[in-house]
């Protein structure tokens, strides 16, 4: 298999600016970009297939360059429905610093600033050499443009892919860099790059643009309750990613292994037979889960937050640090509960049970376990010796209902 068939196969190939670019891909060792702007202190799962393509190219010969867009962060990629708010300097020097340090380390791609090149570029000038070439009607053209002309779009972010196409033109002038790939919401401003290119200097340029990555109802993948999954530890926990990644569709696993995991094709051909016939095993997500935990986090991590999984599955608490109590609960409520509390009251405190009548039905019933320990005893007292750490509580209820209490003070 070739590598355009391979990227083909993975599903990494939406838009591509020439049919010339195959051969390249498969015969040359081309230069080529990836941009992102400074927009937070860390990138998220949102970012990775795009990076994660570079890594394939340069895996096969090809020689990537990260652009972090110091200056494009200061005006804002114009997004299909409302102006963005600024970031403010201070912000975008340290998003670019947190960013600079995370993809050294995760990708070790060679790492480049737009604001070097474009901060000194005055406006008469921007205006004769390069304002020239930009057709109005042209950029009105171009999808996110015309979705915005809707609902209103300011002079600064309709420049924005002005900008984008001059560092295009710029990495090829000075770096040969012939290509630029990203994510389709970019082909707008890629194509705007590789028509500047064409203009100024008479020479092809390519790009290419991967289809976003969705869930089977079409939304984007990699929101977990509304908020993004950061690819920063201290942002997102491993054991929050892992947990995602478990969860993920068996529609779509396969497509994810794909977009997110470097194992072989008849490795995930296996796992897709898997999918069909031992679904319930679910191998195909917990391979997904591991491969991507390992890849950003490393060995120790994916350990961890495999243990805590199973904790969690075998309903025994009594070994877990608090930190990571506070981790797998992190989304839940936690009730303030009293020491010395009656089993039953507690129930009724929680919002497990709403009658002391309920709260007796599932105790009795066998259905309520303390800290993983199966309670009986509709007298029992729940002292200080309940509370793990001397702070949390962990009831469940039934198979997979739990709730943490938190010792009022
Ligand atoms: C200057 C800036 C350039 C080239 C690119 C850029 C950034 C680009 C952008 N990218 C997104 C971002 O920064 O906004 N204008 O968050 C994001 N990208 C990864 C993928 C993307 C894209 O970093 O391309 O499609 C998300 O998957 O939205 O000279």
């Amino acid at each position: 298999m070739t590598l355009y068939e391979e990227l083909k196969w993975r599903g990494l190939i939406k838009d591509i600016s020439s049919k010339d670019l195959i051969d390249k891909l498969n015969n040359d060792k081309l230069t080529f970009y990836i941009g992102t702007d400074p927009t937070a202190d860390s990138l998220h799962i949102g970012h990775l297939s795009s990076f994660l393509i570079s890594k394939r190219l340069k895996e096969a010969g090809h020689n990537p360059i990260l652009l972090i867009g110091g200056a494009t962060g200061r005006i804002g990629d114009p997004r299909p429905t409302t102006e963005r708010e600024m970031k403010t300097i201070e912000e975008v020097e340290h998003n670019i610093e947190c960013l600079t340090k995370q993809v050294k380390e995760l990708f070790g791609f060679e790492i480049v600033n737009n604001y070097d090149w474009s901060k000194d570029i005055n406006f008469i000038d921007f205006l004769r050499d390069y304002g020239k070439y930009f057709n109005v009607n042209y950029m009105l053209d171009k999808d996110i443009i015309r979705r915005r002309l809707e609902t209103g779009i300011t002079y600064t972010e309709f420049s924005y892919m002005i900008m984008q196409a001059l560092d295009f033109l710029h990495l090829y002038e000075t770096k040969n860099c012939i290509m630029q790939v990203a994510g389709s919401d970019q082909w707008g401003n890629i194509t705007a790059g590789i028509d500047l290119i064409r203009k100024k200097t008479g020479k092809e340029a390519y790009g290419f643009t991967m289809p976003l990555v969705t869930t089977k109802d079409g939304t984007k993948f990699g929101k977990s309750e509304g908020n993004a999954l950061w690819l920063d530890k201290n942002k997102t926990s491993p054991y929050t990613m892992y947990q995602y990644l478990l969860n993920a569709e068996d529609e779509k696993v396969i497509d994810y292994l794909k977009v997110f995991t470097f194992l072989p094709i008849e490795e995930i051909n296996r796992l897709e037979l898997e999918v069909k016939n031992n679904p319930h095993l679910r191998e195909a997500q917990k391979t997904l889960a591991k491969e991507v935990i390992i890849f950003l986090h490393g060995e120790e991590e994916y350990k961890k937050a495999l243990n805590l999984t199973e904790s969690l599955f075998n309903n025994k608490f009594d070994d877990l640090e608090i930190s990571d109590i506070e981790d797998i609960f992190k989304n839940e409520k936690i009730s303030e509960v009293d020491v010395n509390n009656n089993i039953v009251d507690l129930l009724i405190k929680m919002k497990i049970a709403s009658s002391k009548r309920e709260a007796r039905e599932f105790i009795s019933g066998n259905a309520i376990s303390i800290n993983g320990n199966k309670v009986n005893d509709l007298e029992l007292i729940i002292d200080e010796s309940y509370f793990l750490h001397k702070k949390y509580i962990i009831i469940r209820r039934g198979k997979k209902n739990y709730y943490i209490g938190k010792k009022a003070n």
